[in-house]
């Protein structure tokens, strides 16, 4: 009997592993991804960049000390609905189908939160979805409406909607804790998506905070004022601070002294949902920093840099409350013990411009954006305070949990790599992958920024911005981190470029793109386009 038990036991279960399954269920770690929307690496004061100096991230940062921090991790297309669509899948957009935001998420395909739930997990997401459509493979869920609202936001569970009193952020925090403390059962692991709205655009920080950086001068970016040379796409975008952002929607900014009416405000919804009370309060927190605005009276340079500085205020204050949710869940985790069998994930759906190039949104793949945030915490598997420079994407994230689980055949079909022998030590940098490639689709969009395809290697990118125009950009950043210089015709690069050429070429045999991915769009389509959004 013994005999045939071990027998039966190889040939079914512990073919992989080799251990008892039961030994290997109990050992499974439990999964907290947190994800937020729009959070620059900038704005996390563990990357150590100035502006996140004066506005520290106290509580991400325990994830960098008691784990890992990663330099290097790339989406493969910088926008909110694909990258989404991407970590479920662990499957380039143009597979998964889901190529821009608007698009539709086909459920009924195989997802991560959908394997780790036949294998035995708990499943539950709350936040921002927005990939249309309700979640599949989650036993409970809880979403917010769309982009969703900072303020009394609507959310979605079990196909009705209701309004909740509060600030999104609070309420996302609060709902997972809830599901942690009170609505899982804790016999089985759990893989818990905690995905915020914050700090996504139009910047609203909770009333606590909404005077937090007024006497803060942040830094802005060498690039504030660009010139753009021979970077025509950088040039035809929408998402400049001083020239694309709505006054009043954006920046807060009054119509007149003494007044507290919005000036541009195209989108009235954030502002209206507001209670009385919370309108008043928050009145009164803008109303002194909006007067002495219009006492200085500026214009031209100083009034953009102005722009800039009352973006990045708003912004990193928007993220205290992220910041704060984030040291709750942890505070619970380490009060409980569940934290010594819990991989802790903090990330975002891409990276955001802090002013750099005058910028903010995201979309192109330039550093600031193709690169998000990512930092993970499991004591006993990932060594306290580690740094990893290897080239991680968001694509690897499904297969890298798979693998945490003890579940890698279940991701076979996936074109990531799993990443967990970078932080238990089993795997050497030099030994991952040496390119990362990056599709962006959302053209003619809100913003303007071109198609374009690329890969970037430890030290070059290569891009090519298609559609209405045909333009190849090379970087080379070692010498140029800030990829001012578009280097692609340069002599002393003449066999670099060719060799990306290569690369590229092969890597897109890899993830099967055809030309269906080239399609252009119509010109009076763009021409539309411009027109709406400028
Ligand atoms: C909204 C924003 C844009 C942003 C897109 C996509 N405008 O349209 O600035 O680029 O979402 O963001 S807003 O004023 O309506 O917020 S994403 O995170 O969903 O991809
Ligand atoms: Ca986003």
């Amino acid at each position: 009997i013994v005999l045939l038990a071990f027998i039966a036991c190889i040939v079914f279960s512990c073919k992989e592993t080799g251990e008892d399954p039961e030994v290997t269920a109990k050992k499974r770690p439990n999964i907290i991804f947190i994800m937020s929307d729009d959070h620059a690496s900038q704005a996390i004061s563990a990357y150590g960049h100035p502006i996140s100096q004066i506005a520290p991230t106290p509580n991400i940062d325990r994830l960098a000390a008691n784990g890992a921090l990663f330099n290097h991790n790339f989406v493969t297309n910088s926008i909110c609905g694909p990258s989404r669509a991407v970590i479920l899948t662990g499957k380039h957009s143009h597979i998964n189908g889901f190529r821009q935001n608007g698009d539709h998420f086909d459920g009924n395909q195989p997802t991560l939160p959908k394997l780790l739930k036949k294998a035995g997990y708990q499943t539950a997401i709350v936040g921002k979805w927005h990939l249309h459509g309700y979640p599949q493979g989650f036993d409970h869920w809880k979403i917010i409406v769309d982009q969703g609202n900072y303020y009394n936001p609507d959310f979605i569970e079990n196909g009705d909607t209701t309004r909740i009193e509060g600030y999104a952020t609070d309420i996302i925090t609060h709902d997972a804790l809830d599901w942690l403390q009170h609505k899982r059962n804790d016999s089985t692991p759990f893989f818990l998506m905690v995905h915020h709205k914050a700090p996504h655009r139009n910047w609203m920080p909770a009333l606590r905070h909404t005077n937090m950086y007024d006497s803060v001068q942040f830094p802005l970016p060498k690039s504030y004022f660009p010139t753009f040379k021979n970077q025509q796409a950088a040039q035809e975008q929408l998402q400049t601070i001083y020239k694309d952002m709505y006054e009043g929607h954006d920046l807060k900014m009054t119509k007149a002294y003494g007044s507290t009416e919005l000036a541009h405000n195209p989108w009235t919804t954030d502002f209206d949902r507001m209670t009385s009370e919370q309108r008043k309060q928050w009145d009164a927190a803008y109303l002194p920093k909006n007067n002495a605005f219009h006492k200085a009276n500026l214009s031209g340079k100083e009034l953009a840099e102005w722009k800039g500085q009352r973006y990045v205020q708003d912004y990193m204050a928007t993220i205290a409350a992220v910041d704060e949710g984030v040291g709750r869940i942890l505070d619970y985790l380490e009060e409980s013990g569940l934290d010594e069998n819990t991989l802790v994930v903090y990330t975002s759906d891409q990276g955001f411009y802090l002013g750099e190039n005058g910028w903010f949104d995201k979309r192109f793949m330039y550093e600031e954006s193709f690169g998000s945030p990512l930092l993970m915490q499991l004591p006993g598997t990932i060594a306290p305070g580690m740094k990893i420079n290897a080239l991680v994407q968001n694509l690897d994230f499904a297969q890298t949990f798979l693998d945490f689980a003890h579940l890698n055949d279940l991701g076979k079909d996936m074109q990531g790599q799993s990443f967990k022998g970078l932080l238990d030590g089993s795997l050497d940098e030099k030994d991952f992958r040496d390119i990362v490639y990056y599709h962006y689709y959302d053209y003619p969009a809100f913003h303007m920024v071109k198609k374009h395809y690329g890969i970037r290697t430890k030290r070059y990118k290569l891009i090519h911005f298609y559609d209405d125009i045909d333009i190849w950009e090379f970087y080379d950043l070692e010498k140029d981190p800030h990829e001012l210089h578009n280097a692609y015709t340069d002599q002393e690069y003449g066999s670099v470029v060719a060799n990306m050429h290569r690369k590229l070429d092969s890597i897109q045999k890899v993830y099967k793109i055809t030309e269906k991915e080239y399609q252009k769009a119509p010109k009076e389509k763009i021409d539309k386009a411009y027109k709406q959004f400028k």
